[in-house]
């Protein structure tokens, strides 16, 4: 055993400075330059490290005493053992150098604390990530391997109110901000500031049953939640006339079963979408990550939401434009299948441009759906229903199949006019499906 007996190494300036806290205990394992402990005058906080590995076997400082460079700090073993114990090597001769100093108590405009000579210029103080930590004048008072935790785990320190002496932060501080920022809900990550949900516990009013999310709902929530408060949705409404189309679907049913397909009405929404885009390609865009730009894409990949036993999923069907309706209505079947069976691949669902969100097969008459972003806009299809509609020519209601339509758009990259005019031309499109072949 080889005992050692450790002093504050000279710290400048510092003098009969108060020890605020130690850092470590008796039977400790220490590297070489391990903080032992932490000192503040008036100015500045500083960590004194230790000059050599080893384990501590007594500790001669408690917090409160004052210091000096040659104060006994502690006894080290630095015995073979007891230093590689710590996996730091020996160091048989070693100036020691305080860790470190941060300012703890001028406002920003105040020049840097003064750095004790002897420090190397790597350990002197960053003053950037210094006055990085100072919020609305007032600074963070906290230690300096406090501040170096704080630094590794990416907590603001400005942010976090001290418990320690003075309102000093401590290392429970950081670790408890860190788990109460962990438990809000995400809109505070990208900054929205709302109010953590109250904890309710229900079973306090009756009976409850606690089930477990699917995997699938858990990720949809959380895009879902992020694309409604990150783009300023707008949901414009109209119907559009598919008496004729639902005729001419219907006329060709059987000669498409005979292909094997189900000849289903979303793979005309899908033609008609496509057209539409081409007529305004904003909606054929996504913003650049920057938010300076548009991307217009070029070509047509359009996705449409499905409904699944363990969430919704938006598989994609790509070119959109080269296909025909057979072959769409042909995809539309096989990727909901896949969906349905849990086995569609993730770049089946990736690279969309366009949503299509039908609960037509359900009912509802109209509904907002979230934009999937970064797409631009989104159209939901609730239940077609007959409707009395006016007839001019013949100044009289005749009954009409109306589609109610429901298009989100993000207001950044859309303007209210284009909106109403994407859902016109679709009304155009789709009362008279001959118009798509021009
Ligand atoms: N109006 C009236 N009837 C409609 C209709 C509409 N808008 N859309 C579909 N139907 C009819 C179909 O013609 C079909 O009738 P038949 O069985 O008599 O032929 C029936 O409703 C069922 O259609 P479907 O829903 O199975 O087929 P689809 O091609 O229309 O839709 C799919 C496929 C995958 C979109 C759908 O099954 C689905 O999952 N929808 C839910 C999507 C969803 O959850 N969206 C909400 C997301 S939140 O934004």
């Amino acid at each position: 055993m080889s005992i050692k007996e450790i002093f504050v190494p000279d710290i400048g300036s510092f003098k009969d400075v108060e020890i605020i806290e130690i850092l470590v205990k008796i039977g400790d394992t220490l590297a070489a330059d391990g903080s032992i402990m932490t000192v503040e005058s008036d100015k500045a906080a500083m960590d004194i490290p230790a000059p050599f590995a080893g384990k501590v076997t007594e500790l001669k400082i408690k917090v409160g005493d004052k210091v000096s460079a040659g104060s006994p700090m502690l006894m080290l073993d630095t015995s073979g053992e007891a230093a590689a114990s710590s996996g730091a090597p020996v160091v048989k001769s070693f100036t020691p150098a305080a860790t470190p100093v941060v300012a703890n108590v001028p406002p920003p405009s105040h020049p840097a604390p003064e750095v004790p000579a002897h420090i190397p210029p790597k350990h002197r103080p960053d003053p950037v990530a210094a006055h990085a930590e100072f919020a609305g004048g007032k600074p963070a008072h906290a230690s300096p391997s406090v501040r170096r935790f704080a630094r590794e785990l990416g907590a603001d320190l400005s942010r976090i109110k001290g418990r320690g002496p003075r309102g000093r932060i401590l290392k429970e501080d950081v670790q408890d901000w860190i788990k109460s920022e962990l438990a809000k809900p995400t809109g505070e990550a990208i900054g929205l500031g709302f109010p953590a949900a109250p904890v309710i516990d229900f079973a306090k009013f009756g009976e409850i049953d606690t089930q477990p999310l699917s995997r699938i709902k858990k990720l949809s929530g959380a895009n879902l939640h992020r694309n409604w408060v990150s783009a300023p949705h707008v949901t414009q409404f109209d119907e559009a006339d598919i008496t004729d189309l639902e005729d001419f679907r219907k006329s060709m049913l059987d000669e498409a079963a005979k292909r094997g397909v189900k000849l289903t009405l979303l793979a005309f929404l899908m033609k008609a979408v496509v057209n539409a885009l081409r007529n305004y390609p904003s909606f054929n865009a996504s913003l650049a990550a920057d938010g300076e730009n548009l991307v217009l894409k070029k070509y047509f990949h359009i996705g449409f939401a499905c409904d699944t036993p363990d969430g919704l999923v938006v598989p994609v069907i790509r070119d959109v434009n080269k296909k025909d309706v057979m072959d769409i209505a042909r995809e539309l079947a096989e990727l909901s299948e896949l969906a349905r069976e849990r086995k569609l691949k993730v770049d089946a669902m990736q690279g969309g441009c366009f949503t299509l969100s039908s609960l037509g097969g359900i009912g509802g008459t109209a509904f907002t759906p979230i934009i999937n972003c970064p797409e631009v806009a989104i159209l939901g299809l609730s239940r077609a229903d007959w409707k009395p509609v006016w007839n001019k020519a013949s100044k009289a209601f005749e009954p009409r199949l109306m589609l109610p339509l429901s298009l989100s758009y993000d207001h950044r990259v859309i303007d209210g006019a284009d909106g109403a005019r994407f859902t016109s031309h679709l009304r155009l499109m789709l009362s008279d499906v001959r118009r798509l072949l021009l």
